[in-house]
């Protein structure tokens, strides 16, 4: 039977078979995808007989934070206020998100927080940085129901996942554009953060539309990235980066001949900020790999050694053999000769 994963609490895996409408079924997983070490996400399409899932069908794409699989997209949500928009996290989530190909649609909820003219220079200032970047903005309140059809216009029919800080909103969007009634928290009074409500990612599903609700998370770097591959994942700053003329170029200060430099004016400096940022996590991944590839090298040239020293000393002795040898039957040779 082919199922896909909704939900999964610490062993049980909670299937729905894609054949019939029937409720979730509670399955284990075989100790074959154990041993294989293969990591079961909500969203995958899976295998399952007797209450056992045995096999993994194949991903349109996957990603560990949230720990979800084949997304249509992925909802940013933020909060206008309480807690503010925190725009260097935004970005470390697009750029993330860009990086795994999968299409985002921004959210930016507590609408209702902020009065008429508050809002407006927000909209503003948001739309400015991101639409030209592509991506759909909605402006919502789940309190007062603000921007909930447009949003739901287009996510509608996919399958996404919820992404954003704790307390942001997103169990509230859920509950309120599809009638669940999903635990939401309380946004602390002191420091404005949520307070991690949501444990677990799960599916809910209303009228062909698949939401995955998905505990808010801050923890993401750029630990797997060369600093050469980030520039791309920034359409704002590889405009320029493509004319700059200097090849190794990763366009900080340091350069001051380099376009996007020469260009930053032209780019948001919170965007720019990002950059610099997510660029040193990537330098330290590349330090990490240079270190590990030169004690590997360095272990490899030790066991070469070693090996070529092994071989030269038997070479030796065979060769002192041969010499004795050879100077054995030179000596018998001369002896021979003297006989003659
Ligand atoms: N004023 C206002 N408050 C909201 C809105 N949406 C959510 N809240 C409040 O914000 C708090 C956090 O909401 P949640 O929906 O639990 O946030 P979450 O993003 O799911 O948080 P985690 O599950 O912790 O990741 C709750 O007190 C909600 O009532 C909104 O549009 N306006
Ligand atoms: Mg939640
Ligand atoms: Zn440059």
């Amino acid at each position: 039977m082919k199922a896909q994963v909704y939900k999964i609490h610490s062993d049980f895996y909670y299937i729905k078979p894609l054949s019939k409408k029937e409720d979730l079924i509670e399955c284990k997983l075989r100790e074959i995808l154990k041993k294989q070490k293969i990591k079961i996400k909500v969203g995958d399409f899976v295998e399952a007989e007797n209450g056992a899932i045995y096999n993994l069908l194949e991903r349109k794409n996957t990603i560990e934070r949230p720990s979800v699989s084949n997304l249509d997209m992925v909802v940013v949500v933020s909060s206008l206020l309480e807690p503010k928009v925190d725009f260097i996290q935004l970005n470390r989530y697009l750029t993330f998100f860009k990086y795994h190909k999968i299409d985002v649609l921004l959210c930016f909820n507590k609408d209702d927080l902020m009065d008429k003219e508050e809002l407006k220079h927000a909209e503003d200032k948001i739309r400015k940085i991101y639409e030209p970047l592509g991506y759909k903005i909605v402006f919502t309140s789940a309190l007062y129901n603000d921007g909930l059809k447009e949003f739901y216009r287009l996510i509608r029919n996919k399958t996404i996942a919820f992404s954003g800080l704790s307390g942001v909103g997103k169990s509230s969007i859920l509950n309120a554009i599809s009638n669940s009634n999903i635990k939401t928290g309380n946004v602390s009074l002191k420091n404005k953060r949520g307070c991690h409500t949501t444990r677990h990612c799960e599916i809910i599903e209303f009228e062909g539309t698949k939401i995955i609700d998905t505990p808010g998370f801050s923890r993401l770097t750029f630990d797997f990235l060369l600093p050469k591959d980030l520039g791309i994942l920034f359409d704002d700053i590889s405009i320029f980066a493509k004319k700059c003329k200097f090849q190794d170029c990763l366009h900080t200060e340091a350069d001051e001949d380099c376009n996007v430099i020469k260009n930053l004016d032209k780019i948001d400096e919170k965007r720019y900020e990002s950059y610099l940022n997510f660029l040193e996590e990537t330098k330290e991944f590349k330090q990490k790999v240079t270190y590990e590839s030169q004690k590997e090298e360095t272990t490899n040239k030790q066991f070469k050694e070693k090996t070529f020293a092994k071989i030269s000393s038997k070479k030796r002795s065979f060769s002192r053999k041969k010499l004795n040898q050879t100077t054995k039957n030179l000596h018998l040779e001369e002896i021979g000769e003297d006989d003659d």
